[in-house]
């Protein structure tokens, strides 16, 4: 067939844009938040390279990055870890969360993350914080993420891009900080992480 073809008929270039735009246009999407971490290698550039990532995953939009935080360890002896660099990335996404989960998990091993202990330093930890209003207490994927609220430095940068949010089953996010203290969470204005475009 050549395209002088009488029964081939060119796609309208209005079509092929309605298509292309129903492509970037997530259709009922849903709300989401990663808490992301590393503690080795390059800190900052691993958490852009998994918010780039994430941005790069058929059916996420990544609508915002908070600041960097250097906070210390949490759940180990002090002083047996690097330290960490936490952020949290507001999604929209028409994923379920089990597909959220995987890609994750996926983005983790993207980065060679190596699992030998709980709580053991990693190059990334993607952690899925809620996802719209969602509890599930599936050990797989627990919703909200079992251990959020107690967690200043998901708490810290999370409200800093969403100062309305709720840990859902906890209550707002403010009211969590209020209580639990900003305290081993450092800002790192010195350092920024990109919005993808
Ligand atoms: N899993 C269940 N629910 C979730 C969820 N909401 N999001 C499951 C992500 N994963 C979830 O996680 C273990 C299993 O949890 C997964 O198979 C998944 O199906 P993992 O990432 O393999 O192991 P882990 O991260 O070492 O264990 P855990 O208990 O998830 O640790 P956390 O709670 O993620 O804590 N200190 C500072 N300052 N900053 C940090 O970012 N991170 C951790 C890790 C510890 N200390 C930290 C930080
Ligand atoms: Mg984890």
């Amino acid at each position: 067939m050549t395209s002088s073809d009488p029964t081939v008929q060119p796609v309208p270039a209005s079509v092929v844009e309605q298509v292309d735009a129903a492509d970037v246009t997530l259709t009922n999407p849903k709300r989401a938040v990663i808490s992301l971490g590393s503690n080795l290698g390059n800190r900052l550039e691993t958490l852009q390279g998994a918010i780039d990532a994430l941005e790069d995953t058929p059916g996420v939009r990544v609508k915002a990055v908070s600041p960097v935080y250097e906070t210390e360890p949490w759940g180990v002896e002090a002083g047996s870890q690097p330290s960490y660099f936490n952020a949290v990335v507001l999604l929209k996404t028409t994923l379920p969360p089990s597909s959220l989960l995987e890609r994750g998990h996926a983005i983790e091993e993207a980065f060679e993350r190596v699992r030998d202990e709980r709580w053991g330093p990693r190059t990334i930890d993607v952690d899925i914080v809620a996802y719209q209003d969602v509890i599930s207490q599936d050990p797989v994927l627990t919703l909200p993420h079992p251990r959020a609220h107690e967690r200043a430095f998901v708490l810290v940068p999370w409200h800093d891009v969403d100062p309305e949010a709720k840990v859902p089953g906890h209550g707002p996010v403010a009211e969590l900080l209020a209580e639990l203290g900003r305290g081993g969470v450092a800002p790192r204005a010195d350092l920024e992480l990109r919005l993808p475009e």
